[in-house]
């Protein structure tokens, strides 16, 4: 099930919370520092030994004092006219940050809009790619949270979902696939 929260990711309980943060995963603004405050020191410490993480990629930390169980630190692209290959790096991001939550068996996993505030991606455009991964790993999680931090990305997120992804089947053409 995809379910859009309007709110702060890090007050969610659930498996796995994604944080979009930067290259060096040293933290920084927006949702990666309030990540940073909320799960304490540690997730510095942790995030550090990492040695950081290049665009497309993502990484796993304990959550720390977080209520969520773990922490994925995953690069979104830096928005640069969309002709940089940002669309295959926000997709891969996503890609990644399920795989690394399937290995550790989390059956629920919520994401930020990643990308979409200090790294300047287009909202809608973003939401798409979002909810096209998100479709693709619904049968493998009972959860899946698009956390969203105002009220116009949770509509924009919720229309989204309503009326599919173009490229995808759109419900009214799909075929019934059972219960
Ligand atoms: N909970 C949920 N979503 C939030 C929260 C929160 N507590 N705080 C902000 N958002 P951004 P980016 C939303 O800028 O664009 C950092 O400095 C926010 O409204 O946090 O991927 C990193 O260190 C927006 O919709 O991430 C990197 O340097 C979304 O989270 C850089 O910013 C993402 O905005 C990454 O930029």
């Amino acid at each position: 099930m995809i379910e859009v929260v309007q709110g702060d990711i890090t007050a969610l309980a659930v498996d796995a919370i994604v944080n979009a943060a930067n290259t060096a995963l040293l933290g920084g603004g927006g949702v990666d520092g309030a990540i940073h405050r909320a799960a304490g020191p540690q997730l510095l410490a942790a995030s550090r030994a990492l040695g950081g993480c290049p665009t497309g990629e993502a990484k796993l930390t304990p959550g720390f004092r977080l209520p969520a169980r773990w922490v994925i630190h995953v690069v979104g692209p830096l928005w640069r006219g969309g002709r940089h290959g940002e669309p295959a790096l926000l997709e891969n991001g996503y890609r990644r940050s399920f795989e690394l939550a399937l290995e550790q068996e989390a059956r629920s996993i919520a994401f930020p809009a990643i990308s979409t505030g200090v790294y300047g991606y287009p909202k809608r455009q973003a939401a798409c790619v979002a909810v096209g991964v998100m479709r693709e790993y619904e049968p493998r999680f009972e959860r899946i949270v698009a956390c969203c931090f105002s009220a116009d990305d949770a509509r924009l997120y919720q229309e989204v979902l309503e009326r599919g992804v173009p490229g995808d089947e759109t419900p009214e053409d799909a075929p019934e696939s059972g219960p």
